[in-house]
């Protein structure tokens, strides 16, 4: 699963990437090629677990993060970067929020409209074309075919009133020919306010804007700030988030976000060796849980032993949760759930 970094050019896209991934991955500044590297998950559940199961190390679950080129105001190098944009599962939109010397004063609300602008417009292009074509294939019997144009109807209604994909109703199958033709505006998007070192509070008008866009929620960040916490020895974290007035890094924040728009969550394994959080779709069953650490554990499935970390806190112990019977085994129809500390047994 990947999240596509996007904006408009200079709004910080790179700088935050760098953020996200500890600076391991170079980038070219003012490249039109995506820069793709991985986010370490910051998670607290997985903390406190390895406090519970003492062990040699502590795993978190991670995001992939393609840093996508800035959207130009038209031009040939437009249709490059909405490519792009098409390949990812999820977007983060990011705005700047700060008064920039060669960019002008903030525009959040302005900037938020070019960008839909441009990807609503993209998605008509393809979505006329789509209808053309399926007009055609559905004349036959084809049921398939009918129920895409059901499909492409409705969605050309929504994007005709301006309106992106993600507002509509798409049941599982809906969704999958969705995706099937990359509309960028039924991807899940988080908003980020990229504000200035003063503005971290949140609490401007610029933000507001923001928030507006997402229903009411963003992640407020400063990236060039996050860039530089991210450069600094664990141990000096502390002090330089002290001085800013912050408690943690927000690019935690922004990873926990982008695994929520993605409609992801969490199980964890624990053991001597380590204690390792996975990530998986919502409620997914068992077998494609294991088949997150290794494929054979997948297909040589067995059943899982599992017990939610809720009662880890609780209870203090594996030992003592099997003594209250809150020690569940669960077989191949099992939907995991969110916080599962699992061990898989299985045969090959
Ligand atoms: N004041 C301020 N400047 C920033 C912030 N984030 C990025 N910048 C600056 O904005 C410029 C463009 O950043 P960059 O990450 O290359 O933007 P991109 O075009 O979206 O990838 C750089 O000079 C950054 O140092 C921020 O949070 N606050
Ligand atoms: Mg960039």
């Amino acid at each position: 699963m990947d999240c596509g970094l996007i904006g408009r050019p200079g709004v910080g896209k790179t700088t935050l990437f760098q953020a996200l991934t500890a600076h391991s991955v170079p980038v070219t500044p003012g490249a039109m090629k995506p820069a793709m590297g991985v986010a370490a998950i910051p998670d607290t559940r997985l903390d406190r677990i390895a406090e519970f199961v003492p062990t040699q190390k502590v795993i978190p679950a991670s995001v992939r993060v393609v840093d996508i080129p800035g959207v130009p105001g038209g031009g040939d190098s437009l249709g490059q970067v909405l490519a792009h944009i098409r390949n990812v599962d999820a977007l983060t939109h990011v705005v700047r929020c700060w008064d920039d010397a060669g960019l002008g004063p903030a525009d959040p609300a302005g900037d938020i409209d070019v960008m839909d602008g441009e990807l609503l417009i993209s998605d008509l292009v393809v979505v006329e074309g789509a209808i053309d074509k399926a007009t055609r294939a559905a004349r036959g019997a084809d049921a398939e075919a009918k129920q895409r144009l059901g499909v492409l109807e409705r969605a050309n209604e929504l994007l005709q009133e301006g309106r992106p994909l993600r507002d509509g109703e798409w049941d599982a199958t809906d969704m999958g020919i969705l995706k099937s033709y990359g509309f960028m505006t039924a991807k899940p998007v988080l908003m980020v306010a990229n504000v200035s070192e003063d503005d971290v509070a949140g609490d401007t008008a610029a933000v507001q804007a923001v928030r507006d866009a997402g229903n009411g929620i963003a992640v407020v960040l400063c990236a060039t700030l996050e860039s530089e916490i991210a450069e600094l020895e664990e141990a000096d974290r502390g002090e330089m988030l002290d001085s800013m007035g912050l408690t943690q890094p927000a690019v935690g924040a922004l990873a926990q976000g982008m695994n929520a728009a993605l409609g992801l969550s969490t199980f964890y394994t624990a053991g001597e060796k380590e204690v390792r959080a996975w990530v998986i779709p919502e409620s997914c069953p068992a077998p494609e849980a294991a088949g997150a650490i290794h494929s054979d554990i997948q297909r040589g499935f067995i059943r899982a032993e599992c017990y939610g970390c809720g009662d880890l806190f609780d209870l203090g112990s594996e030992k003592a949760i099997k003594e209250a019977g809150k020690l569940r085994s669960e077989g191949k129809g099992y939907a995991m759930q969110d916080g599962d500390v699992v061990h898989f047994l299985f045969n090959v």
